[in-house]
């Protein structure tokens, strides 16, 4: 069977955000770009610099790229590296959440306000107060509370926060090889979705069988990066990659904060070292939304974003619509 082929082709899209707005869907990717930097576990050879934002009417159809909708030197407190987006709309605002480093070169998550879902968006001065890390995902409930989602281990400094305080001895470093792993990180967000509104706390993954913590050694469960919320059914559905098993993984609870119980493998290891997706539903079908290094024949840093049907079953479980091609 032929693989999907990626419905962006014109610029490398990476970790694709999909979400319904207005009966269309909008699509915010990382923009890949060529360099030369060579490849580390720092992720350095991510050096993305700007954002563009794609629509379109019918999975399949033709595809609208919206253009630049934020660049990099447009942020006063980014230094480089525009990594993972995601967006929301709350009360009629659209609002674009990034990681970018800051000129410690730590990374933080921004946001960035536009009237439409296409942007532009204008960055707010600061970084938002009390975020870290990579890869945000803004979850809105049916009652309208927004829950920020993030962390990414290795290159995304997760590990730095492995205990209450930032840890600068471990910039570039793994992640602890053993005890339970690290966790994705979760806030609510503060009505105008322009800070955050409590506590920083843990994302817990659950081993079903002894219903304890997904230990650190356990690399082709544990969380690394990646955090996706989507809500099924009644159920929250906690989707992430296991980074160096190159797996993307779900979990399942009856919370936006969790617990969520491990649940199951979602897709199996694509072209290329990073996998990173989305969730949503659309005109009645769920749609995964993930890329691979597939049209620039492999090179890590150079992704193209893809979509494939998902189906649930009646336990709930995710399985992809079509089988995956080894
Ligand atoms: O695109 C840069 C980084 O690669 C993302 O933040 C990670 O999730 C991985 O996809």
């Amino acid at each position: 069977m032929a693989d999907k082929q990626p419905f962006v082709t014109h610029l490398y899209t990476a970790d694709p955000s999909a979400h319904v707005f207005n009966g269309k869907l909008y699509v915010y990717p990382s923009h890949d770009r060529e360099t030369d930097i060579k490849n580390n576990d720092n992720g350095d050879q991510y050096d993305m610099n700007d954002y563009h934002v794609f629509s379109m009417d019918e999975v399949g159809g033709p595809v609208t790229d919206h253009g630049v909708a934020l660049k990099a030197e447009d942020v006063p407190w980014v230094s480089r590296q525009l990594w993972a987006p995601d967006a929301a709309v709350k009360n009629g605002k659209y609002y674009l959440y990034f990681p970018a480093r800051d000129k410690d070169d730590v990374f933080r998550i921004g946001v960035a306000v536009g009237d439409k879902p296409e942007g532009p968006f204008k960055a707010e001065p600061e970084h938002i107060k009390g975020t870290f890390s990579v890869d945000p995902a803004v979850f809105v409930d049916d009652d309208g509370e927004a829950y920020l989602y993030f962390g990414g281990l290795w290159g995304g400094q997760l590990q730095c926060y492995a205990n209450s305080s930032f840890d600068k001895s471990q910039l570039g470093a793994n992640e602890p090889s053993t005890g339970s792993a690290l966790h994705a990180k979760v806030a609510k967000l503060s009505d105008d979705m322009l800070s955050l509104a409590s506590p920083v706390s843990d994302v817990v993954i659950l081993d079903p069988s002894t219903s304890e913590p997904i230990r650190a050694e356990d690399h082709a469960r544990r969380f690394f990066e990646a955090a996706w919320l989507h809500k099924y059914n009644g159920k929250y559905y906690f989707s992430y990659s296991t980074g160096d098993t190159h797996y993307l993984a779900y979990a399942i609870g009856d919370t936006p904060l969790g617990p969520f119980t491990y649940g199951g493998r979602i897709l199996e290891p694509v072209i290329g070292w990073t996998t990173h997706h989305s969730i949503a539903e659309f005109k009645g079908k769920w749609y995964l939304f993930y890329h691979d290094s597939s049209l620039s024949g492999g090179e890590n840093h150079l992704r193209s974003a893809k979509i494939r049907e998902i189906v649930y079953d009646e336990q709930g479980k995710i399985h992809l619509a079509e089988p995956q091609p080894k």
